[in-house]
This record gives structure tokens, sequence and C-alpha cells, in this order.
């Protein structure tokens, strides 16, 4: 079967060329010809075949706060952050949030939350109503694994 582009990557890649076209127009064509010769950042090759996804909440579900969240991953392996071993990661569990940047550290933030000890599971504690909920693996600097790896994202409702 022939790879194709993960559709959460196409938007993140949108969004990047929204923020070239947002920059002084000299100052952006010298960013993306250079960006295209070296990335700016080292970014983590993991396996091909490598799957994440959240075995729990199921989509759609109804649940009450705290919200036990399960992250499933197949193909790799998890290693806390800061440990280099190949195709290990840690997760990172993205709330309400859009996809993000993939050539740097995720953000560390309420919406943005690290399982640097290796965790595969967490509680978090959500106000009532829909929430969106996204996995994404990435290397021991925080950076999202090449080519990246996300689950599909989930919507909630939370009582
Ligand atoms: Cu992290």
């Amino acid at each position: 079967m022939a790879p194709r582009p993960h559709p959460a990557a196409a938007s993140t890649l949108a969004v990047a060329l929204l923020a070239f076209a947002a920059a002084p127009a000299a100052c952006a064509a010298e960013t993306a010809a250079k960006s295209a010769a070296t990335p700016a950042i080292a970014r983590t090759p993991r396996p091909a075949e490598a799957k994440l996804y959240i075995i729990s909440p199921q989509n759609g579900e109804t649940v009450a706060s705290p919200v036990t969240v399960r992250f499933g991953l197949t193909g790799m392996g998890v290693a806390p952050a800061g440990v280099a071993s190949p195709n290990t990661g840690h997760h990172h569990l993205i709330i309400d949030s859009p996809v993000p940047a993939f050539d740097a550290p995720l953000p560390k933030d309420d919406k943005h939350l690290h399982f640097g000890a290796g965790q595969t599971e967490t509680s978090v504690a959500l106000a009532p109503g829909k929430h969106t909920l996204q996995l994404v693996l990435a290397d021991k600097d925080h950076v999202p694994l090449d080519p990246a790896l996300l689950s599909d994202a989930i919507t909630i409702t939370v009582k």
C-alpha cells in the first residue's frame, strides 16, 4: 500500500505556510529555502508501521470528570523523556488544541500534557461539556517523530 500523508500533517503544514506568509516576504523566502535544505531541528525517525491511539475513552463517549485516558501504542516502545533509545518516545496528551508544530518541542501547559516518566495513562479533570483529546508521541527532547506519530483526535462529552 502506498504511504499517504497524514491529514493532520497536511493541516500543520498549512499552518506553517501561513506563518511564513505572515513574515516579511524576503525573510520568509530565505527561511523557507533554509528550512528545506537543513531542518531547524533534528527529528527522530520512527518505524513506518507504528500506531498511536486512545484506548479509552471512546470517541463520542459521555464520561464523568476526572477522566481516565489510556494510551495505546504499537510498533514502538515507551521511554522516559531524556532517554535516547531507538524506536521509543513518550506520550503527550493534547486537550482542546490544534495539532502542534512538528519541528519544535511540544508546548508544555495545561493543554499539552507531557508524560515524561513513561506513563501510559492519566486522569484529567475536565469541565462539563465537549472536549477533544489527541495523543502525540515525541522523542527524548519532546520533538514529534519523523514522520509525526499522532492518534486520531476524539471528542468526548464530560457530564
Ligand atoms: Cu514531552
